[in-house]
């Protein structure tokens, strides 16, 4: 079959030509002339065909449709006259149809670029320029009409920077070499032609384009819709401005005056960053900190604003405005498509365990000082940490003004003092917990209480905090001797710092008690002797120094404050202990822990230890 040589690729603007008639194509009434090169557009990519005359010399032929077919272009119309295959013949196009096809087809490329300024990685799938009633350019990328003014002024923005309109034709090898990606797979066999919008990536088209996008008429966007997973971008392009662009202020304000050569630079560097930042394949982030960091290319491209003209700072600050707009648009989309597509999840790494924490060793040692306790009957009990001065130590065989109060350096709480219990405390002893739980059990033996809770003293130093734990021990029975004491604190010796541990009481004096003791027990690194032997020497015990820890106090129960618990001294006996948890829990095998403030330091360093 003939080939037709396609002028209006060379010059879409040629009106007239003339040709050699190759073929004389006839089907019924209908003649098709097949040419050796023509200036008709052959229908195709959206745009409709040209119509127009071929006159020959003894003829006259009106073309109403142009096709393509494997090379050959056939101009179908009607005949009039005679017309033979090697007659040279004149074309000419019906001018006004083709600049209006031009002027749309343009406008679908102007959107295109648009769009894709807007919504970074659109992909355009198809186009109608004339073809049929409504003009469309169609995405496989959803779209929505909230877009429709960043869409406006983005092809405002391309039509006021009048960026020229380049094509050619580019083999395949050369696509690669010049590393042109094209949004979809093309024949790699032949030649190929490619417009390009300024310095935006070419576009596959097969079209006739205008020369500049600054030629092009308004291009007004009126609708985006969905049709079949695809979403139409519907617009309209008219000649007439004041018809179609009423609300395109920015568009007559510009076209009214001719605008400067500094707003002119403007517009072409806002679309030559925009074209940049298309190309640019970097991380999200990084086009954050290159386009919109402080120092990145907008900023310096908004420092040109000072270079133009009074009368035009206004319209050029809001191309800025929209550039900036457009920009952080097209990151964000960037970033959403990073995510869905980049930041991909391994479903077979280990999970990361989440941070657990686990109770506080002084809540540990509480734990496991209740569970020894009650393992020989003892129940747990808790009483206020905030009391009356009676409980703390009138009951406790301390009446008001009794030096032995000074004892305890004792936070007094701001508040009027009762009639009948005194003074509001922070109890500075679990002691206060003997006479409330005499008067729990309506004073009636037997009794065996272990009570643990917060004290507060005046002192602070590498023994002792303002706040600190003790816990008590109460028991009340007929014939409580100090042998069941001693037991007692046997059996929670070996039990707490394990077998072979021993305790030792010595004489001391608490006015609740009688007689009182000082309670220690034996040192776990030299088992109570005082002295360590190392490679054959002998050594004092650095950690006991005596072969004994201190813990607390202990002894019988007072006469006074059985009674002032409501229980006869003559029926009934009690011993009672109280020590610190601290120091208790400190104490252990391989803590080695010489300052109790780092308990409460906070610190999870120290504290993940145990
Ligand atoms: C008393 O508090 C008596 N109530 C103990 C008692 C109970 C004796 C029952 C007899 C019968 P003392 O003031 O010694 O005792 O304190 C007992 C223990 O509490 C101390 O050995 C120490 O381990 C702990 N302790 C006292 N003050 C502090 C403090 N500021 N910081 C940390 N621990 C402390």
């Amino acid at each position: 079959m003939s080939t037709t040589k396609l002028l209006y690729f060379q010059d879409a603007y040629q009106k007239s030509a003339t040709a050699k008639v190759l073929e004389v194509v006839r089907d019924g009434t209908q003649t098709a002339l097949i040419l050796d090169q023509t200036i008709f557009y052959a229908q195709g990519g959206g745009q409709p065909a040209d119509w127009g005359s071929i006159m020959g010399e003894k003829s006259a032929f009106s073309v109403t449709h142009v096709s393509y077919n494997g090379g050959a272009v056939l101009h179908k119309g009607t005949l009039s006259g005679e017309i033979e295959a090697g007659e040279e013949v004149t074309l000419e196009i019906n001018w006004r149809r083709r600049y209006q096809h031009m002027q749309q087809h343009t406008a679908g490329h102007i959107i295109d670029q648009a769009v894709k300024n807007v919504v970074l990685g659109a992909q355009s799938v198809d186009g109608n320029h004339g073809i049929g009633k409504q003009l469309f350019v169609e995405f496989s990328t959803p779209l929505h009409t909230d877009l429709i003014p960043q869409i406006q002024s983005a092809i405002d923005h391309i039509r006021a920077a009048n960026l020229p309109i380049t094509s050619e034709m580019v083999s395949y090898e050369q696509l690669i070499e010049r590393q042109i990606k094209l949004p979809f797979d093309l024949p790699q066999n032949k030649e190929l032609r490619i417009v390009q919008i300024g310095e935006y990536p070419p576009m596959p088209d097969g079209g006739t384009q205008l020369l500049s996008t600054g030629e092009a008429w308004p291009i007004m966007v009126t609708d985006i819709v969905e049709k079949d997973g695809k979403w139409r971008v519907i617009h309209t392009v008219a000649e007439e401005v004041s018809s179609v662009a009423k609300n395109q202020t920015k568009i007559e304000e510009a076209s009214s005056v001719q605008p400067s050569d500094q707003l002119n630079a403007l517009l072409q560097n806002i679309e030559h960053m925009k074209a940049e930042f298309l190309k640019d394949n970097a991380q999200p982030e990084k086009l954050q900190s290159k386009y919109l960091g402080k120092k990145g290319v907008f900023n310096q491209l908004a420092q040109t604003l000072k270079d133009i003209q009074p009368q035009e700072k206004k319209l050029a600050g809001q191309y800025i405005n929209e550039l900036k707009t457009s920009l952080e648009t097209a990151i964000a989309a960037a970033q959403t498509q990073h995510v869905a597509t980049q930041a991909w999840v391994d479903l077979t790494v280990p999970g990361k365990k989440p941070a657990v924490g686990h109770m506080h060793p002084v809540s540990q040692a509480m734990e496991e000082i209740t569970h020894i306790f009650e393992q020989i009957g003892f129940t747990r009990v808790r009483y206020p940490e905030v009391d009356w001065d009676h409980y703390v130590f009138e009951a406790l065989n301390m009446p008001p003004n009794h030096p032995a109060r000074d004892e305890w350096e004792t936070f007094f709480v701001d508040v009027p003092a009762n009639q009948a219990f005194g003074k509001v405390v922070l109890t500075t002893h679990t002691s206060n917990g003997q006479v409330r739980e005499m008067e729990r059990l309506h004073s009636q033996p037997p009794m065996r209480m272990i009570n643990i809770s917060r004290c507060y003293r005046r002192q602070q130093d590498a023994t002792h905090t303002q706040m600190f734990h003790q816990f008590e021990g109460l028991v009340v029975d007929k014939g409580i001797t100090i042998q069941h004491l001693k037991g007692t604190l046997n059996y929670f010796a070996e039990q707490f710092y394990g077998p072979g541990t021993k305790s030792r009481i010595r004489p001391f004096h608490f006015q609740f008690t009688e007689p009182s003791f000082e309670v220690d027990f034996s040192c776990h690194i030299c088992q109570g002797t005082g002295q360590v032997t190392h490679d054959g020497e002998t050594t004092k015990c650095r950690f006991c120094k005596s072969g004994w820890h201190e813990v607390g106090g202990a002894g019988m129960v007072h006469p006074n404050v059985l009674k002032a618990g409501g229980i006869d001294p003559e029926k009934y006996t009690g011993f009672a202990f109280g020590w610190g948890i601290e120091r208790t829990y400190t104490l252990k095998e391989g803590l080695n822990i010489d300052d109790i403030r780092l308990l409460y330091s906070g610190d999870l360093r120290f504290l993940e230890q145990f």
